[in-house]
Parts: C-alpha cells; sequence; structure tokens
C-alpha cells in the first residue's frame, strides 16, 4: 500500500513540476509505465486481499490521472494566457492616421507661376513630353548638325516620327510654345511648363528638370513690353516690390537679340531667365509673317526659381523623397 501512496505522491509531484505540456505527457507515459507494472503484481497476492489492493490501485490510478488532467487544463491556460498578453492590444491608443499627402515645393511653384501668368493674361499650355525632332530643334532654328541635337545631350526614344526621324524626350518647353502658335492666331500670350530632359547629372543638373517658357506675338511687341512684364512676375514671384533686374545681351538660335535676365538678391546679380525677341525664321515656323508678327519669348528653371524662394542649396533634395525636407513645404 504505501508503494502506492509513494507513486501517487510522485506523480502529483512530477505533474506539478512539469512546465510545459510535452514535458507533462513524457511524466504521463513513466508513471502510466510504474502503474502498470504495479497491477501485475495484483494476479499473485492472495486471493482474500486481492479485492482491496484491487480497489487501492484504482483508486490511486484514478488520483493520477485526475492530476494529469487538471495540469493539462492549467497549463493550456498559462500558454493561452501568455499568448494574450503578448498580443495585448490597447484599444484605448489614438488611430495612427494615414498622413497627409503635401504638394511638391516645384509644383508649388509651377502653381504659383501659372497663377500669375494668368493674371496678366497669359494662357497656359500643355503637351507632349515626348517630342518630334521638328518641333523640338528645327522649329527653333537650332542647326541641323547643333551639338544639343547629340545623343550625349538628348535622350532618344526608340520610337520614330511618320518622317523616319527618332523621337525624342523634350530638351524645353519650346516645342509647346510653337503647337500652340500653330494652332492659335496673334495675339499669342502663352506660358508651356512642364518636365524637361537632358543627359545631364551632377549638384546642380537633374536629368529630369522643369521649365516655364512665355511667349508672347502680336503686330507691335518690344522688349520693353518684354521688360515691364517679366520684371512684374519676378516682383510678385519672389515678393519684392523693388526687385532689382537686368537684361544682358546673350544668345539663343530661337531668338535674335537674345538677353539674359538678372535679379538683384542680397546684393548679388544672380541669373534667372532667358529671353529675347522671337528669330523671324521661328516666327515664319509659326506660321506667321515676320514682316506682320513680332514678339518675344522667355525660359526658366523652375528648380532654380523654387531655390532662390526658398533658399535651398541643393538641388537634389528635390528627387531624393526625404519627408523631412518634403513636410516643410506642405
Ligand atoms: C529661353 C530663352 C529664350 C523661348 C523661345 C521660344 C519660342 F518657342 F517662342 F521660340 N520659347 N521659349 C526661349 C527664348 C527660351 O529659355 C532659356
Amino acid at each position: 500500500m504505501s508503494d502506492l501512496d509513494g507513486l501517487v505522491s510522485r506523480a502529483l509531484a512530477a505533474f506539478s513540476a512539469a512546465g510545459d505540456a510535452a514535458s507533462l505527457e513524457n511524466e504521463k507515459a513513466r508513471f502510466r509505465a510504474d502503474l502498470s507494472a504495479f497491477q501485475k503484481t495484483l494476479g499473485s497476492l492472495p486471493a482474500e486481499d486481492r479485492k482491496a489492493a484491487g480497489a487501492a490501485f484504482n483508486g490511486a490510478k484514478q488520483k493520477i490521472e485526475a492530476a494529469l488532467e487538471a495540469r493539462r487544463v492549467e497549463l493550456a491556460d498559462a500558454k493561452l494566457s501568455a499568448r494574450l498578453a503578448e498580443d495585448a492590444l490597447d484599444v484605448t491608443l489614438p488611430p495612427r492616421g494615414r498622413g497627409r499627402g503635401g504638394v511638391h515645393p516645384v509644383v508649388r511653384t509651377w502653381q504659383r507661376i501659372e497663377a500669375i501668368w494668368r493674371s496678366i493674361g497669359f494662357d497656359v499650355a500643355d503637351g507632349p513630353e515626348i517630342e518630334t525632332d521638328w518641333y523640338n530643334f528645327t522649329a527653333l532654328n537650332n542647326p541641323e548638325n547643333h551639338p544639343a541635337r547629340s545623343m550625349q545631350d538628348t535622350f532618344y526614344v526608340d520610337l520614330k516620327d511618320k518622317d523616319g526621324l527618332p523621337l525624342l524626350l523634350r530638351t524645353h518647353t519650346s516645342p509647346m510654345q510653337v503647337r500652340y502658335a500653330r494652332m492659335h492666331k496673334p495675339p499669342i500670350k502663352v506660358i508651356a511648363l512642364g518636365r524637361t530632359y537632358r543627359v545631364d547629372s551632377d549638384a546642380t543638373h537633374s536629368p529630369m528638370f522643369h521649365q516655364v517658357e512665355g511667349l508672347w506675338i502680336d503686330e507691335h511687341i518690344s522688349f520693353a513690353d518684354l521688360k515691364g512684364v517679366y520684371t512684374e512676375f519676378l516682383r510678385r514671384f519672389f515678393e519684392s516690390d523693388d526687385l532689382a533686374v537686368r537684361f544682358r545681351p546673350s544668345f539663343f538660335p530661337f531668338t535674335e537679340p537674345s538677353a539674359e535676365i538678372d535679379m538683384k538678391l542680397k546684393g548679388r546679380w544672380l541669373e534667372i531667365s532667358g529671353s529675347g525677341q522671337v528669330h523671324p525664321q521661328v516666327v515664319k515656323n509659326f506660321g506667321l509673317d515676320p514682316e506682320k508678327y513680332i514678339g518675344f519669348a522667355f525660359g526658366s528653371g523652375l528648380e532654380r526659381l523654387t531655390m532662390l524662394r526658398y533658399g535651398i542649396d541643393d538641388l537634389r533634395l528635390f528627387f531624393d523623397g526625404d519627408l523631412r525636407f518634403l513636410e516643410q513645404f506642405s
């Protein structure tokens, strides 16, 4: 009998000590073996003792099985509680939200420029970024063998136009001015803004950049008109009523005469745009008589205008996608 009591108390102790389901099942196998070994000894007892011994054995077996089942439930509960604690979800926390999108600083400049030129009476034109050689170069009076036409400067697309000439990514927004001029009658007063592409990449050049170009053609448009509207534009854009502006002789194939436009910022003259009287050959390519129609055009980079307005010193910040930079403008 004391053998059996010992077996029961050892089993109960071993079950309590089992820390997880696997070790508990190992202990169960051990005591099941001990029990059946004990059961085998019952047969050799004298007949008058057998009944009492059998009852004692059954009692012991039941205690062990009850203890086993109780410990199984205990371990399963503990496991569940641990998992629940691990996956705890604090439903009282405020939601993370989706985060807010913002307008990119270059696009902000784009929108401001559109609004200013519209208020001065200019239409806004928009068109293809993949252009033909004619609209991008020939119509703009670029000589046949001008280096800008080379693959070192221009991205060519693996497609050809109807004359068999390769298509290209526009290197300026001027082809849109040509398209617009050929579709409208003077007076022509238009700006074109958008993405432009050149094979160029360093601290101050990105292969994709943005331009704004303007065009005003009528019967008596002079350089004085250009100076007037462009100075007005710069003063409105930089929010400075007494901004100093100067025009400096330059050269472009599509304008004659041509001028760089500089503005004075913190005591220094900075080049901000190119401009000029539209070349008679370009006016002809607009489908207009250069003896009758005259006007001017100008062009500027949106990245440069944005950098000067906000005091940004590295062009690459526009294209890195770093939210710490971008969030300052939204
Ligand atoms: C510039 C400088 C000077 C320009 C010329 C034309 C067009 F189509 F009328 F011929 N559009 N833009 C122009 C003139 C652009 O950018 C530096």
